[in-house]
């Protein structure tokens, strides 16, 4: 209920400066709907963003908060982690912020399973600077860079992700808001390094240029173009072609960096007294 995160949120910060419908504010909700049901101490939360709308997120969400620089909010978050591994720590990017300029530090937090729960709001799109292409624009869609389609191909970064190391992977998106809140759960409860991509709307920069409608029109178009991934598997790749497969996406257990730290550490400690 919206009434037990109101805590959870810095009321003084309101407004956010977000356009109308979009998609960030729904994701937000969903992380804290999620921190707050797991109960984790927020006294020992951190959440750290790099740059864009939807890192702006730290600026309104009532934890201890880092609002880094582009690109840069994992190897901040690995440096918070490593110092206090007790904390609990989140980092919130954007498609451009966490594939392009800081997909070098997604991979190697990753590769470590460092106990980070990583939420990438993808909105498909640079939103913050006003649509430029990411590498997670679709094939085929328009940008300003893009002005007659992008010939890219499409990337899944949940794939790159489990080929790195993580330990815990699941896509949601802003309407399948459940999926996407109990996806952050899982994370959450993951010891070791999670990554859930929160397929998000951005009206303004993305859909107005690829024609998509109004805010509740994209909504419909997530509705239509998305499929549980459980009912995925049951069924032939040319009728999952292009969809968005929503849920848990991959999960196994693996040494977690800070433990295998402090192992090293003790262990070292020990042969020198
Ligand atoms: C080093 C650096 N390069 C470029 C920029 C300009 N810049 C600010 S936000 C942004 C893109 C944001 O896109 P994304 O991460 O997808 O987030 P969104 O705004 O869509 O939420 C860029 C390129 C910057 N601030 N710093
Ligand atoms: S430009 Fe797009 S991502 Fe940024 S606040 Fe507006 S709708 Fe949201």
């Amino acid at each position: 209920m919206l009434k037990d995160i109101e805590k959870l949120l810095r009321q003084d910060k309101m407004p956010h400066i977000w356009c109308p419908g979009c998609g960030n504010g729904i994701v937000m909700k969903a992380m804290l709907e999620a921190i707050n049901s797991t109960g984790i101490d927020t006294e020992k939360t951190v959440v750290v963003s790099g740059i864009g709308c939807s890192s702006r997120a730290t600026g309104y969400m009532n934890f201890d908060t880092l609002h880094t620089t582009h690109g840069r909010a994992l190897a901040f978050a690995t440096g918070v982690k490593l110092a206090k591994p007790e904390l609990n720590v989140f980092v919130v990017t954007g498609d451009g912020d966490g594939s392009a300029i800081g997909g070098n530090h997604l991979i190697h937090a990753a590769r470590r399973n460092i106990d980070i729960n990583v939420v990438m709001f993808n909105n498909n799109i640079y939103g913050m600077t006003g649509g430029q292409y990411s590498p997670l624009t679709p094939h085929g869609k328009f940008a300003t860079t893009a002005p007659y389609g992008n010939f890219d191909r499409t990337f899944n970064i949940c794939d790159l992700v489990k080929g790195a190391g993580a330990t815990f992977i699941g896509r949601g998106t802003v309407f399948h808001t459940k999926i996407l809140t109990e996806l952050i759960k899982g994370a959450i409860e993951n010891k070791g390094f999670s990554f859930v991509e929160a397929v998000s709307i951005c009206p303004i920069s993305y859909g107005r240029r690829n024609k998509m409608g109004t805010a509740p029109q994209m909504m419909e178009w997530l509705k239509k173009n998305s499929m549980p991934v459980k009912a995925a598997e049951k069924l032939g790749p040319e009728k999952v072609e292009g969809k968005i497969l929503v849920g848990e996406l991959y999960k196994e257990e693996a040494p977690e960096f800070t433990q295998k730290y402090d192992e090293l550490i003790a262990r070292f400690q020990k042969g020198a007294e």
